[in-house]
């Protein structure tokens, strides 16, 4: 039984990984609130994968502000999602209703959009319709991208940092900064697109869980305030089940081996 369940790991390589089926997969989330109802939006984006073959990705997003620190210390609280001519925006339980603060913005508590797909993804870039935050102050645009893997989705209330984990613990995440040159049009004003596109996520680094956030790590620098227009993504395919070793399968493998090593150890000693 041993010898079986060894080589059927060799077989399936253990290590087993999700495949890249698609490339460069536009979503285009700017709309003027049609994909939106119950507090969370809903996309469906048509491609085309390597093999020729037409695909889809559906994709739901929900608004979340952490309060009273960063992402792994911080309190995570469902907030309003709103689907602008020019993007999704967010407002937490402290913003007022007038611009900047419908944005996805980190001045006060920072604001985050929750995107759950139907694939395992990477996210190659953003674009942004950035707002200036306050009169003395340029706009900005640095952005914080976090990947990670939650089989039963998020849900509408699932605190995303007890899904996703803290980044310390496995959980792919990057910034993307911009040396600000936007022009100063006066607090609340749009203050024109910005595509974030040094993002170098590998293909191993995918998941089902896609979060775009206000610079989580920014502290004294250009408040960061925008709308999110469009993400670009690799789509990436899960190996069969069968392929993988359920978690019970190889704890009774690994059981059945340290058995086996008892008895050769017993064995030589004899
Ligand atoms: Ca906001
Ligand atoms: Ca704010
Ligand atoms: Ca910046
Ligand atoms: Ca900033």
């Amino acid at each position: 039984m041993i010898a079986a369940g060894l080589a059927a790991l060799a077989a399936s390589g253990a290590q087993a990984s999700a495949v890249k089926v698609g490339s460069n997969v536009d979503i285009v989330l700017a709309g003027n609130g049609g994909n939106c109802s119950g507090n969370a939006c809903n996309w469906t984006a048509g491609y085309t994968a390597f093999d020729n073959s037409q695909k889809t990705v559906n994709v739901r997003a929900t608004a979340w502000s952490i309060s009273n620190g960063g992402w792994n210390n911080g309190t995570h609280s469902r907030a309003n999602i709103d689907q602008w001519a020019y993007g999704l925006g967010v407002q937490n339980a402290g913003e007022p209703g007038y611009s900047p603060h419908h944005t996805m913005d980190n001045g006060g508590y920072k604001d985050y959009v929750a995107l759950e797909f139907d694939s395992l993804v990477n996210v190659n870039s953003v674009k942004l319709a950035l707002y200036q935050y306050s009169s003395y102050q340029a706009a900005d645009g640095d952005v914080s991208i976090l990947i990670g893997n939650v089989p039963t989705g998020l849900g509408n209330y699932i605190n995303p940092l007890a899904a996703l984990g803290t980044l310390s613990t496995g959980l792919s995440y990057q910034t993307d900064y911009w040396a600000s040159n936007a022009p100063n049009v006066g607090a609340g004003n749009f203050a024109g697109f910005l595509t974030q596109d040094d993002f170098t996520f590998g293909d191993n680094e995918y998941g089902n869980v896609v979060v775009v956030a206000a610079d989580l790590f920014e502290s004294g620098g250009l408040v960061d305030a925008f709308k999110l227009k469009t993400i670009n993504i690799d789509v990436f395919q899960a190996p069969p089940p069968s392929d993988v070793p359920a978690p019970g399968a190889l704890a009774l493998l690994g059981l059945g081996l340290a058995g086996l090593g008892l008895r050769q150890r017993k064995r030589a000693a004899a």
